[in-house]
């Protein structure tokens, strides 16, 4: 598969592409805006979370809600564009015009923790908004948007089903090794922080709370399960064929993500060998782990095991106590500037990591299993599973 997303967070959209998916995949724009909507609940938001809306176009790749084996584009809408659209504008306007707009003040006071500053130097600019533009989050929609059309080709092809939830936020916890399945997503939706556990969950909301209070921003850590995944999808032989490597690329890639997990992940260093692997059992369903610390992958090989990832993300950059920068127009030291941000978008960030989780897998599926309509990948993936010769 090949995906790419292009916009700004003030742009007039988002869009987004993705080729190599078989014809039969159903995809429907409601599919869609519903995993949108997920993105935008959770706790700790800004106020642009509450006015905006996402609107979702198809505009290739899609008939009568099925996919139809051609690139499928998709435009996500920013409805804010319209109080941007001298500021954002492709073409050029009149600098007098400019001038007088407030939003188009340039932004010299660069945010420490943001692209900001590296931005600026690495791209020659005097101030900050053709890189935070970028750099924002708000792009994560429209891998949220190509997720969900990844999930449904997973889901028709080999049964895979991705559910995530909020494990850590600040200091509050959640009970470890307690993990939903996919039913449990209505349930987590609606809970403040998508966290599973009632009271780790009123303990975050607290953090939250008290972040807002002292003008600060908080990071955590969101895990992602993936169910039904079959034995044997990515490989042991090469770095970049390792399906770890690319899920731990993909989490990270998402704006915020300090480091990546998979299964245990660092706890697995601290414990000798005789109990940070999972041994290998006969049963009656077939050959099968007694634990699930490796996390789904060996050698780099999905071992037909529950998948689990981890992220963590730092605190959003955007801290309303504005931290110590410089002003790069007079090199003196300055607050960094701030205008409007979340306190924390922990919850927001475990539907991007489902996404990424399922644009990986996708990948991984598409590359073993092939074909260039539903019926032949399921094929496929039947044939595959039915005729291992351990099991
Ligand atoms: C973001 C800052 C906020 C968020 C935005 C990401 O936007 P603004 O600066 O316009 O208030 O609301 O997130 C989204 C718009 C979104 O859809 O997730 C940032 O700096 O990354």
């Amino acid at each position: 598969l090949r995906w790419l997303t292009a916009g700004e967070s003030h742009g007039p959209a988002l869009v987004a592409t993705l080729e190599g998916l078989p014809a039969g995949v159903p995809i429907t724009t409601d599919m869609v805006a519903d995993h949108l909507a997920r993105r935008r609940l959770g706790y700790g938001r800004g106020a642009r979370m509450k006015f905006e809306r996402d609107e979702v176009t198809f505009l290739g790749g899609v008939r009568h809600g099925l996919t139809m084996g051609s690139p499928v584009a998709v435009m996500v809408g920013n409805t804010e564009w319209p109080k941007w659209e001298k500021v954002m504008a492709a073409d050029p306007v009149d600098p007098d015009e400019l001038a007088q707009l407030a939003r188009n003040a340039p932004l010299t006071r660069p945010r420490p923790g943001h692209a900001d500053l590296a931005g600026m130097q690495k791209y020659a600019l005097e101030e900050a908004r053709p890189i935070l533009e970028r750099a924002s989050a708000r792009e994560t929609a429209a891998r949220v948007a190509l997720g969900a059309v990844a999930r449904s080709y997973l889901k028709e092809t080999t049964g895979i089903e991705i559910v995530s939830h909020v494990v850590e936020l600040a200091a509050a916890k959640a009970p470890y090794g307690v993990v939903p399945v996919p039913a449990d997503e209505e349930r987590l939706d609606a809970d403040p922080v998508r966290c599973l556990d009632a009271d780790a969950s009123k303990a975050m909301v607290a953090e939250i709370d008290q972040a807002h209070k002292d003008g600060d921003t908080l990071g955590g850590v969101v895990e992602v399960l993936a169910y039904n995944v079959p034995v044997g999808l990515g490989s042991h032989v090469h770095w970049d064929r390792r399906l770890d490597a690319r899920l731990a690329a993909a989490l990270m890639g998402i704006q915020a993500i300090k480091g990546v997990e998979v299964g245990d992940g660092f706890e697995l260093a601290r414990v000798p060998g005789s109990k940070a692997h999972d041994e290998i059992v006969p049963t009656d369903e077939g050959v099968r782990r007694t634990s699930g610390r490796s996390g789904g992958t060996e050698g780099g090989m999905t071992t037909g095991e529950l998948l689990r990832v981890r992220a963590a993300m730092k605190p959003i950059a955007t801290v309303p106590r504005a931290l110590k920068t410089i002003d790069v127009e007079t090199g003196e030291p300055a607050a960094a500037h701030h205008q409007r941000s979340d306190v924390c978008a922990v919850p927001a960030a475990g539907i991007v990591a489902e996404a990424m989780v399922a644009l990986v897998l996708a990948d991984a599926v598409a590359e073993k299993f092939g074909g260039d309509s539903v019926t032949e990948t399921r094929r496929n993936v039947r044939g595959y599973l039915d005729n291992l010769h351990i099991r």
